[in-house]
């Protein structure tokens, strides 16, 4: 067991029954141009987890530890986009309409797909979800228990939708997720404090929040 600063105490994890879990680099995120950029978000909020989160990915993958990837999105014939998340926000595009990258949030589109500086290698298991939360309607928690995991470090986009909505699913199907508090992000500050607040609040309710290099000055030693 290795045990990092953190809060709202230390994280201890085995790193062969930890895995990396980044959440949602998408391009219609975090690309000046894409879907969050059309309406109206700061992406620059986003785009500062892009370097620590590539330093994270080469530690984990340097140590040979398993790493995961999701992305937000949906079928092309839209069957599993749910009639309330589509017609949420009454914006004029919405989900599965013609963006700047291809259609919205439709899977093989090319906003759909994950930035390129934190793509996926062969071999890393990529979780196509329907909804916010990583667990919801996916294979996740059966490739994880095969893999025998039981700790999570969660990093990626954005901090208080699908960050929050995943530890908390995760938190509640038995794992210790820590989050490395640089390697996510929210278009809001106000909602990037919050949210990492209300996972490491009341003795780590959800779980821990801390730094990507103290992970990485771990997996080192
Ligand atoms: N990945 C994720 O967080 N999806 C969102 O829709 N986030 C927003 O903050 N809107």
């Amino acid at each position: 067991m290795i045990a990092i600063e953190a809060e709202p105490y230390p994280f201890e994890f085995d790193p062969a029954h930890t895995a990396l879990l980044i959440i949602d680099m998408q391009r219609d995120f975090l690309e000046p141009g894409g879907f969050g950029a059309m309406l109206g978000n700061d992406v620059s909020q986003l785009r500062r987890t892009i370097e620590p989160n590539q330093r994270l990915l080469a530690a984990w993958r340097d140590a040979g530890l398993m790493v995961m990837h999701t992305r937000e999105g949906h079928r092309p014939d839209l069957a599993d986009l749910p009639p309330a998340k589509k017609i949420r926000g009454r914006s004029a595009t919405c989900i599965g309409d013609a963006g700047p990258m291809g259609r919205i949030l439709v899977r093989g589109e090319p906003g759909h797909d994950i930035i390129p500086e934190l793509y996926p290698a062969p071999g890393e298991p990529v979780i196509d979800k329907p909804g916010k939360g990583a667990f919801f309607a996916t294979d996740l928690h059966a490739i994880l228990q095969n893999g025998g995991i039981t700790r999570l470090v969660v990093t990626g986009v954005t901090t208080e939708v699908c960050v929050n909505t995943t530890v908390r699913e995760a938190n509640d199907r038995g794992y210790d997720c820590f989050v490395p508090s640089d390697c996510v992000g929210s278009y809001f500050p106000e909602f990037q404090e919050m949210g990492l607040k209300m996972i490491k609040a009341q003795g780590g309710i959800f779980g821990w929040v801390g730094r990507s290099e103290d992970v990485i000055a771990a997996l080192k030693q």
